[in-house]
């Protein structure tokens, strides 16, 4: 237990420091000691860009050291991607996902999307800064059960509630359940909107796509 804290709070420092290396490094040794892929990225990485983001906002930190973090954290996500895989079954369902218009951040939605593809969902990943239109013609084109956003700025939440009215608009929103996540975002918020869930973190959203699965059945 000892050892587990060490090295999470060794691969949180090395992303603070925006040490790509070490964030590498503290990755594989997490996996090595058996520690879940999962908590490396909640109580690890996520924990140290949480700081980074803090130390921009004080000015301590510059956009430069955001990009370079970012980096840093793709790099841990490649040496942890194949555990959070781990379990890939028959396809559950169909997960529509995107980062929605204006908005480029991606760790967070391609963390959902690694961990959805992990329980066995099909994931259908539109990418970032995706207009209204593009989730439109995707629930078009591949019928998924469910439609996930992320938006990490205060300026592009309000597009999630574009693409539900979008939604509507082509008659395609009951046919889906629509799952809202990033920073910015909350319980409160998707209520307002008119979305079915939102979710902390990965770990929650996946658990309630797969509630969402198993009543239908
Ligand atoms: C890395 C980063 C960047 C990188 C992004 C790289 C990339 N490829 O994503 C770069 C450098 C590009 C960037 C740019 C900018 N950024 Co930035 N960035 C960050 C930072 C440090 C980390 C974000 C992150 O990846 N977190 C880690 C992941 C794992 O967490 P997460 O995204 O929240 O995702 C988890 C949950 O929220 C949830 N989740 C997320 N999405 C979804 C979706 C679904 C469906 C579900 C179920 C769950 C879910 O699950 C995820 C995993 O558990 C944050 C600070 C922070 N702590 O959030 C600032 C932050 C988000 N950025 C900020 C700003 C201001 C900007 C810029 C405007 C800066 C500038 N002046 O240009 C630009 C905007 C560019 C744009 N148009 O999008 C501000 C936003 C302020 C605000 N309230 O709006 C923040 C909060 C920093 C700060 N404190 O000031 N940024």
């Amino acid at each position: 237990m000892e050892r587990e804290k060490m090295i999470l709070e060794k691969l949180k420092e090395a992303i603070v420091n925006l040490d790509i290396n070490g964030v590498k490094e503290a990755c594989r040794e997490a996996i090595d000691a058996g520690i879940p892929a999962y908590k490396c990225v909640s109580e690890g990485m996520a924990k140290g860009l949480d700081i980074v983001g803090e130390k921009y906002e004080k000015g301590e930190y510059f956009l430069a050291d955001l990009v370079v973090a970012g980096e840093a954290m793709k790099e841990g996500m490649k040496v942890l991607e194949p555990y959070l895989r781990a379990g890939e079954a028959e396809a559950l369902g169909r997960v529509v996902i995107g980062t929605v218009r204006g908005d480029m951040h991606d760790i967070g939605k391609n963390i959902v999307a690694t961990m959805l593809s992990g329980a066995g969902f099909k994931v259908i990943d539109l990418g970032v800064d995706v207009p209204p239109e593009r989730f439109v013609e995707a629930v078009r084109k591949h019928r998924p059960h469910i439609v996930g956003m992320s938006a990490l700025l205060t300026t592009t939440m309000m597009e999630m509630e574009k693409v539900i009215r979008a939604l509507e608009d082509a008659g395609l929103r009951s046919r889906v359940k629509v799952i809202i996540g990033g920073a910015p975002v909350s319980m409160d918020y998707a209520e307002k909107i008119g979305a079915d869930a939102y979710a902390r973190d990965a770990v929650e959203g996946v658990s309630i796509c797969k509630s969402w699965i198993s009543e239908e059945r």
